[in-house]
């Protein structure tokens, strides 16, 4: 059969065959970015990257709880929960925001307004006492407080109760896959 065909035919096959083995791997468009790709973007996106998966943002304007979730949602992620269980990882997010717009306190993926006093992350875990660091004398607002969020004032980064249709920068947190 081979031997029918054509030298140049054969010729332009093997050219075909080399090609396709020597052609460079191209990376751009399949989606494949490299972690210093994946950094850039993200910076240039407006996020930092605090932690080793994860990357946070805070929402343009001062809003509630419930439209802050959604706005995180909208940017690809949810509010805070990893880095705010982290109490050292906590303590540096904070660090790195009160050098950015003023604020009292940030919305954090914290709240119980299914049953009060029973505080879940909205993954819809229940937090566990000791996950939580609250403030002085906090959580003190009842059925009247339903949502968490990091205080600022002291700089200790502590958790607040405060009620969900207050006004506050949403902490946005966004899982990184590399
Ligand atoms: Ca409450
Ligand atoms: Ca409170």
């Amino acid at each position: 059969m081979v031997g029918e065909l054509k030298p140049s035919l054969i010729f332009m096959l093997s050219l075909m065959i080399t090609s396709c083995w020597t052609m460079p791997v191209n990376t751009e468009g399949s989606g494949q970015l490299s972690e210093r790709e994946i950094r850039q973007e993200l910076l240039d996106d407006g996020w930092f990257i605090a932690g080793p998966d994860y990357a946070y943002k805070l929402t343009r304007t001062q809003i509630s709880w419930g439209i802050g979730r959604r706005e995180c949602k909208n940017m690809g992620g949810d509010l805070a929960v990893f880095g705010v269980r982290d109490n050292t990882l906590r303590w540096k997010i904070g660090q790195s925001l009160y050098k950015g717009p003023v604020w009292i306190g940030l919305w954090v993926g914290l709240n119980d307004r299914k049953v009060d006093s029973e505080w879940r992350w909205t993954d819809g875990s229940l937090a566990i006492e000791n996950e939580i660091l609250w403030s002085p004398q906090e959580p003190n607002g009842d059925s009247r407080e339903n949502c968490g969020e990091m205080w600022g004032e002291d700089r200790r980064f502590t958790i607040n109760d405060a009620q969900c249709r207050f006004r506050r920068y949403a902490l946005c947190e966004r899982k990184i896959v590399w």
